[in-house]
This record gives structure tokens, sequence and C-alpha cells, in this order.
């Protein structure tokens, strides 16, 4: 029986993880334009599955600063948004 529920946990934790690897999937995108003041950048994005988003071109925040610094104009990205105080934002770029 000990065998049985050792068999499960571990199941279940196989399954939280690949649900956790889904939730941070990249997605590619393309940087359109940045506004480095004012903390916006626009991308040409893919689907973002994480937040029910189809592609598009829209405006996003970063993370931080470092990360704006990153990012260059007509450069292919991968990354993962999230909203962020209600505003959304790239949290994490490959
Ligand atoms: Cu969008």
């Amino acid at each position: 029986m000990k065998r049985i529920a050792t068999a499960l946990c571990t199941a279940s934790f196989v399954v939280v993880s690949a649900l956790g690897a889904m939730a941070t999937d990249y997605t590619k995108g393309v940087v359109k334009k940045i506004d480095a003041k004012a903390g916006k950048v626009t991308v040409i994005h893919e689907e973002l599955k994480n937040l029910d988003m189809p592609a598009m071109t829209m405006v996003f925040r970063t993370a931080d600063e470092a990360m704006m610094a990153r990012l260059k104009v007509g450069e292919t990205i991968e990354f993962v948004a999230d909203r962020v105080n209600g505003k959304l934002t790239i949290t994490e770029l490959k």
C-alpha cells in the first residue's frame, strides 16, 4: 500500500512539473519599437497561451531596466509575459 502511495505521489509531481513548464513556455516575438524612458517596448508577438491572447503587435513593460537594455529593435526574442499590477509585462527573456 505504501508503495502505491509513493507511486501516486511521484506521478502527481510529474504532472504538476509538466504544467509548470507549460506555464513558463517562451513565446517568440520581434521587437518593433523601444521607448526605454517610458519603460515600454512594442513587440510583434506570437500567440500568448498563458494570457489567452492571439498573435498581435502590442506594447509591453519590462520586468526591469536591465531587461530593457538587452532589447534591440528588429531582434527576434523569446519571452514570457504576464500581468504585473494589471500591466502586461515581459517577465522573462531568453
Ligand atoms: Cu498581445
